[in-house]
């Protein structure tokens, strides 16, 4: 009885401020989880490869001007395009892990002003994640990690309002990991999360909707 033939895959969110480790911690994991041969996929929000992800990859890059409820539901927009296909290989047994989702979009447009209650509503009816990673570390931290890149939103100012946002969004269903610890430890704790949320899914546990 292989455990790893049947039922559906998990859907594995990693959620943090810029710079702290989520990317290279989804590779790691992808690879952990490949190794130990799991049908498995790295996803990213935003994803830039379709044409409502170009036009938030121009915004970004400050390439485009657009108003901050715009973008937010380009965003939102964003995953909603990819949900089908999201179900489907949740349903046909493939895990996903994800660099980023709903809970960036409620954070960072909630730290420009944006009422929190208006931000979640376009994300409801998305497929809830099975656990979300917070990978915490203070901004301050974040910003000496060989500095932020050029694109909107890489300032210290505007990273300590995401992380107040982010810290209200917190709930029982987050796993608080300490991204200030070595990557080793961080990728230690990261697997057994992931292997946990895996087996808690291949049990039967169903697939719910945001926002619970
Ligand atoms: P990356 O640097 O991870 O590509 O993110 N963002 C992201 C939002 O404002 N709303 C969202 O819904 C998502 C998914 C976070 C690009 C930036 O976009 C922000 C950083």
């Amino acid at each position: 009885n292989d455990i790893r033939g049947c039922s559906r895959g998990s859907l594995i969110v990693l959620e943090g401020l810029d710079r702290s480790g989520k990317t290279s911690q989804c590779g790691n994991l992808l690879a952990y989880l490949q190794g130990k041969g799991f049908s498995v996929e790295a996803w990213q929000f935003p994803d830039r490869s379709t044409s409502v992800g170009k036009m938030i990859s121009a915004y970004l890059a400050n390439e485009s001007q657009l108003d901050d409820r715009t973008i937010h539901l380009l965003f939102s927009a964003n995953r909603w395009e990819k949900r089908a296909l999201m179900e489907n290989k949740l349903k046909s047994g493939t895990t996903l892990i994800v660099d980023r989702y709903s809970y960036s979009g409620v954070a960072f447009s909630a730290a420009k002003g944006l009422n929190i209650e208006w931000c979640k509503a376009p994300e409801v009816g998305l497929i809830a994640p099975d656990v979300v990673v917070y990978l915490d570390v203070p901004p301050e931290k974040a910003a000496e990690r060989g500095g932020y890149g050029l694109e909107k939103y890489e300032q210290l100012d505007f990273q300590g309002k995401v992380a107040e946002h982010y810290h209200n969004l917190l709930d029982s269903s987050w796993e608080i990991v300490d991204g200030s610890q070595s990557i080793e430890s961080v990728e230690r704790q990261l697997k057994d999360l992931a292997m946990h949320s895996i087996l808690t899914c291949q049990r039967g546990k169903p697939l719910t909707n945001l926002w619970s």
